[in-house]
């Protein structure tokens, strides 16, 4: 991979995508994307492989979408951009990803960590939708994401001004997690990523999607979802584990089935 730097253990049963286009702040163009869903798919697919950290680097976690790549393209150019049915597979992706984000996490980046099931953030990570300074708009889930995570009128206000907000504002809003000093910020995103790791990743996969059902439908559907989950956790091993564990005073050893 050209953009990317794939560590498979970074700490037991997690996983390290690291974007790696540093010059350009790790500005998202086709390829990069493309590399990042390449690189979610096989770690899906690896048993050993229970959480997925994503990360840019200490000054950007990811500037957006490539401007360069983007500027003289025409609308029918855009429709048929292939990086957004791309996004969409990154967005399936089934295990816990969790997104560590320092610096610069604007337009398609900001899109990016949002599609993230939670977020560490370094002191100096910002959060922004510029787009409307480049004369457009969020057109990767930026309208929609902000929104349901940090209310309309503050979604509205980044996305008509451009204005970026503070990885403790977006704290205080419940965008991220967690918010901790930049030397720390990889090691809390692995510290978390390992305490999730720890448990049954059968169940971890039921729960992350009822979580998500959440966003997408009413509340009685949600509800509905939730339970045929909750009931399918009582057909794995690892459930029969847990419990067994705790009734014995021991600590459970999840496998996967
Ligand atoms: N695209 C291309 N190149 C970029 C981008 C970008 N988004 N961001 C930064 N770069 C490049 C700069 O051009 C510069 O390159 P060079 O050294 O060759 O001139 C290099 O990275 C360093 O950038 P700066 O010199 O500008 O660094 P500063 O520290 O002065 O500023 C900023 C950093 C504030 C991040 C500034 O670079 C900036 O404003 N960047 C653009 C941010 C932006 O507008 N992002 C939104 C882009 S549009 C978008 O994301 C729409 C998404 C739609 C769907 C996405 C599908 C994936």
């Amino acid at each position: 991979m050209e953009f990317l730097l794939v560590t498979p253990q970074v700490r037991p049963g997690v996983a390290l995508i690291q974007l790696n286009r540093p010059k350009e702040l790790n500005a998202l163009n086709g390829q990069l994307v493309e590399e990042i869903r390449d690189a979610l798919l096989l770690l899906d697919n690896d048993d050993a492989v229970r959480v997925v950290v994503i990360t840019g680097s200490e000054r950007a976690f990811a500037a957006g979408a490539d401007i360069r790549q983007m500027a003289g393209k025409s609308a029918i150019d855009m429709f048929t951009d292939s990086r957004f049915a791309t996004l969409e597979q990154i967005r399936r992706f089934r295990k816990p990803l969790i997104g560590a984000v320092s610096g610069f996490a604007l337009g398609g980046g900001c899109e990016l960590a949002m599609t993230c099931d939670m977020l560490v953030a370094s002191e100096t990570a910002q959060f922004g939708q510029p787009e409307i300074r480049l004369g457009t708009m969020p057109g990767a889930g930026g309208t929609q994401r902000l929104v349901r995570a940090v209310g309309k009128v503050r979604a509205m206000e980044m996305v008509l001004t451009g204005e970026p907000i503070s990885a403790h504002e977006a704290h205080r809003l419940g965008l991220v997690n967690r918010v901790v000093p930049v030397g720390q910020y990889l090691e809390e995103a692995y510290r978390l990523a390992a305490s999730i790791a720890a448990m049954s990743p059968v169940a971890a996969r039921l729960a992350k999607e009822s979580v998500n059902r959440a966003f997408e439908t009413h509340l009685d559907e949600g509800l509905h979802f939730e339970r045929k989950n909750f009931y399918l956790t009582f057909a794995s091993e690892d459930q029969k584990e847990g419990m067994a564990a705790f009734l014995e005073k021991r600590k459970p050893e999840f496998k996967g089935r």
